[in-house]
């Protein structure tokens, strides 16, 4: 898969791509990622690339022009390239976004600043908006992070030959099942005995209970999603009307 960033800040780009998996992925040529310097392409002298909202109003739009040149250097190289505008505005971003996504070959992510870029930008060049979430960061650079990261899983190769971005089928759409490793005690707090019995289909059904008790005690909204078998839905149900959650609803972990 091909990556374009437009971006007036590519060095934020540098390290995150280097690292771990997605530095793996870069080297093993499975991603294939550019930035493009948006300021690059003002042609004026002093290469500016914002300017004051027509109307009037707080802070700065980001020109048409310098965006526009930045885009079509890009799709004369491929026209067929999909370009994607990160912001709060857009598409909610999920696990199902990030699969669909995965299976075009080159995507052109577009990072905006400041309050924005000028709408006709939108309207001639942007093929979907997606946010990563609720809230409003600094600029859409680190939500272009977020979406290159979790598109990347679901490219083959990128997390090991050995391993897919959703191998079991049952738990998808569910929260994980907790995790241990050794050792088996700390501070007088022990692995659960199943896992260490060795009984894999025990295991197996310990892990369903858990990842169930976990979703309907912190996302139910998840669990309406996941197509349940009767099983499945007592499990929940169980959970729900059990006292001993383990402290595991968000509601009872500390807010600030
Ligand atoms: N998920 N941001 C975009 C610039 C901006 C300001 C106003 C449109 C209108 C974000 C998010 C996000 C910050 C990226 C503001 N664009 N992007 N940027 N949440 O917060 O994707």
């Amino acid at each position: 898969m091909r990556i374009d960033i437009l971006t007036l800040f590519p060095n934020m780009f540098s390290s995150p791509l280097r690292e771990s998996i997605l530095g793996r992925a870069v080297e093993k040529g499975l991603l294939l990622i550019q930035t493009i310097n948006i300021r690059d392409f003002a042609l004026d002298k002093h290469q500016v690339v914002d300017d004051a909202p027509y109307g009037g109003g707080q802070g700065m739009v980001m020109k048409v022009e310098p965006i526009a040149r930045a885009i079509e250097s890009v799709k004369a190289q491929n026209p067929s390239a999909r370009i994607i505008y990160l912001t709060p505005q857009g598409k909610p971003f999920d696990q199902d976004l990030a699969r669909r996504l995965s299976g075009q070959s080159h995507l052109i992510l577009l990072c905006g600043r400041y309050e924005g870029v000028d709408e006709r930008v939108r309207e001639l060049f942007i093929d979907e908006e997606i946010s990563i979430g609720d809230y409003v960061l600094t600029g859409g650079e680190l939500a272009a992070m977020v979406l290159i990261d979790a598109v990347s899983r679901f490219i083959p190769g990128v997390l090991g030959s050995d391993r897919s971005a959703e191998e079991d089928s049952f738990f998808n759409s569910l929260l994980e099942y907790p995790q241990y490793t050794r050792p088996v005690e700390f501070k007088g707090c022990r692995v659960p005995e199943v896992l260490l019995s060795g009984n894999h289909s025990a295991i197996s059904l310990w892990r369903k209970r858990e990842a169930i008790r976990r979703t309907s005690l912190r996302r139910p909204d998840l669990l309406a999603k996941a197509s349940l078998t009767e099983e499945e839905k007592s499990l929940s149900e169980e959970a729900l009307n059990s006292n001993d959650d383990c402290g595991m609803r968000m509601k009872d972990k500390n807010e600030f």
